[in-house]
């Protein structure tokens, strides 16, 4: 099914030069921006955005981190988008990250982990919407879609 993600370039891949090599891995695997920004996310915005880890331990560091420097905000679409993508970001921190992932291969540390992508559809749903408004998300065919998303069949 045709689904949406939203993913984020955190600060700490902008600040390390890296957020070309992520939205690379991104459009060289096929999956379409329909949105973006370049933007500082407001502590409130992090606070909404990691609402369902308020209890727990890293909550503050998490919303700091999240709002301490500017970052991408995307929205990507494709068929199993969320999935694919959550494969694509790899483990949760870069040290158990395996190599190939963006995690394992551009960092090591265990809170800061580079991007960030919704991990449900339901995630999804709740995540676009704190930072993209319904007509700022586009909608175009690829010219080579027969090609990219062709199935044998
Ligand atoms: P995810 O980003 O892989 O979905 P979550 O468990 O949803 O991981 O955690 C959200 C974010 O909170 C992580 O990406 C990471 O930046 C941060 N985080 C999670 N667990 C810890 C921790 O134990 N210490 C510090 N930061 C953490
Ligand atoms: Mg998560």
């Amino acid at each position: 099914m045709v689904e949406r993600t939203l993913i984020i370039i955190k600060p700490d891949a902008v600040q390390r030069h890296l957020a070309g090599q992520i939205i690379s891995r991104f459009e060289q695997k096929g999956l379409k921006v329909v949105a973006a920004k370049f933007l500082h996310i407001s502590k409130e915005t992090a606070e909404k955005h990691y609402a369902v880890h308020k209890d727990k331990p890293f909550f503050a560091g998490v919303v700091k981190y999240l709002s301490s420097a500017p970052v991408w905000v995307m929205v990507l679409q494709a068929e199993d988008v969320i999935k694919m993508t959550r494969k694509m970001m790899g483990a949760t921190f870069g040290y158990d990250a395996e190599p190939g992932t963006i995690r394992g291969d551009m960092g090591c540390s265990r809170g800061y982990n580079l991007v960030h992508g919704s991990d449900s559809p339901e995630s999804a749903d709740y995540e676009i919407p704190l930072y993209f408004k319904p007509e700022e998300i586009t909608n175009y065919d690829f010219a080579d879609e027969k090609w990219l998303y062709g199935k044998n069949d």
